[in-house]
C-alpha cells in the first residue's frame, strides 16, 4: 500500500491553543507526521508526495466564500493594529442566517466551531496539501490500487461545509468521497472510527444518499464535539437513514466497541458502495491524552483485519491521535491487519 504526504503539512503549528482559558501544548502538533511516517517506513509501505490539485476539487466541498476566507484570513488579521500573531476570535454566532459581516473578528468568528484552531500564516497552504494527499490517495484507488493511505495533517473530519473546528479546516476525507463521486463511483461509504464524532463529515452529506457516513465515537455529551453525533441524527429527505451513529461512553472497552463495528460494516456491506472512506483517527488508544476509549494496540490489527474483511476498494484518511510515541504504530497495524486479509 502506498503512502501519500506532502512536507507542506508539517508548516502549520499554532501555539495559542486554549484549554480552561489556559494556553496549552497544542495536542495537533507536527511532530505527529514524523512518528507517523516511522510507522510507515517500519511498515514498508512506498512514500509518494501528491501534486498540486486545483482549487476545483475543494470547491466540489466547500464554498468559494469559506475558501477565500481560509486563503486570506492571516494576512487580513495582521492588519489589525497590535494583532495577535494567530487568528483567534472571540465572538460567534447565535445565528447564521443574516447577512455575511464584513470584519475579519466577525468572520473569523462566523466560521470557527471551537477554540482549539487558530489560524496561522502557514494554514492555508498546509491544509491544501493535506486535501491534496487525500485526492492523490484516492487517485491510486481509482488507477486500481486495493488501498492506500493518505497521511493527512491537519486533519479534516470536524470541518463543515463552511467551518471549522477541532483542529479542521478543510474535510480531507469529503474532499476525497466527492472526488470517487466525480470520476465515476455511484455510492461511497465513509467509516470513521477516531475517537471523536465527524460532526464536519455527517453535516456535509446529511441531506444525501450517495454518500452513506457512519461514525463510532466517545458519547458527544461528554465529549468534543459536543453538539452533534447523537444516535438520533440519521440523516434527512433522500439522506435518511444514510448517516449512522454509534456513540459510547467513557471507558469503552475493545469488545464493545468492536461489537459497534461490525454493526457498522453490516450496513457498509448491504450499502455495496463502490469504494469505502476510513477516516482513521488513531485516539481510541487507551493512553490517548484528551479521548476515553480503552483500545490496545493490538486491537487496531484486529479491526484493520475486520474492515479488510469487507474486500472493497479501501482509502484511508488520517484524523486523529495524541499519544504521539504510539500513533505509528497504533496507524501501521490497522493497515497490516486490513492487508493481512486481502
Ligand atoms: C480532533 B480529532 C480536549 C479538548 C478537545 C478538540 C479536539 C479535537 C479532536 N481537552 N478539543 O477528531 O482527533
Ligand atoms: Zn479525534
Amino acid at each position: 500500500m502506498k503512502c501519500i504526504y506532502s512536507s507542506a503539512q508539517e508548516n502549520h503549528y499554532p501555539k495559542n491553543y486554549l484549554v480552561n482559558g489556559i494556553p496549552q501544548a497544542n495536542p495537533e502538533s507536527p511532530e505527529r507526521i514524523g512518528m507517523l511516517l516511522e510507522g510507515v517506513r517500519a511498515a514498508g509501505l512506498t512514500l509518494e508526495s501528491p501534486p498540486a490539485y486545483t482549487r476545483e476539487h475543494l470547491l466540489r466541498t466547500h464554498p468559494e466564500r469559506y475558501l477565500t476566507f481560509l486563503e486570506t484570513v492571516a494576512e487580513r488579521w495582521q492588519r489589525i493594529p497590535n494583532a495577535a500573531d494567530e487568528v483567534t476570535p472571540n465572538i460567534h454566532p447565535d445565528t447564521r442566517s443574516g447577512g455575511y459581516p464584513k470584519s475579519v473578528v466577525a468572520q473569523a468568528g462566523f466560521h470557527m466551531l471551537d477554540a482549539s484552531c487558530p489560524i496561522t500564516s502557514d494554514t492555508w497552504n498546509s491544509c491544501v496539501w493535506s486535501a491534496w494527499s487525500a485526492v492523490h490517495a484516492a487517485e491510486q484507488v481509482i488507477a486500481g490500487d486495493a488501498s492506500c493511505y493518505a497521511l493527512c495533517r491537519p486533519p479534516g473530519h470536524h470541518a463543515a461545509i463552511d467551518m471549522y473546528g477541532g483542529y479542521c479546516f478543510i474535510n480531507n476525507a469529503a474532499v476525497a468521497a466527492q472526488h470517487f463521486l466525480d470520476t465515476g463511483s455511484k455510492r461511497v461509504a465513509i467509516l470513521d472510527v477516531d475517537f471523536h464524532h465527524g460532526n464536519g463529515t455527517q453535516d456535509i452529506f446529511y441531506e444525501r444518499d450517495d454518500v452513506l457516513f457512519i461514525s463510532l465515537h466517545g458519547d458527544p455529551l461528554e465529549a468534543f464535539p459536543h453538539f452533534l453525533g447523537h444516535a438520533d441524527e440519521m440523516g434527512i429527505g433522500v439522506g435518511k437513514g444514510y448517516t449512522v451513529n454509534y456513540p459510547m461512553p467513557p471507558g469503552t472497552d475493545f469488545p464493545t466497541w468492536r461489537a459497534a463495528l461490525i454493526k457498522a460494516l453490516a450496513k457498509i456491506a448491504e450499502y455495496a458502495p463502490d469504494v469505502l472512506i476510513i477516516s482513521l483517527g488513531v485516539d481510541t488508544f487507551e493512553t490517548d491524552p484528551i479521548s476515553f476509549f480503552k483500545l490496545k494496540s493490538d486491537d487496531f490489527t484486529t479491526y484493520g483485519a475486520d474492515i479488510g474483511s469487507l474486500h472493497l476498494p479501501t482509502l484511508f484518511v488520517m484524523e486523529g491521535g495524541y499519544d504521539i510515541a504510539e500513533i505509528g504504530v497504533n496507524t501501521v497495524n490497522v493497515l497490516q491487519g486490513f492487508e493481512s486479509v486481502s
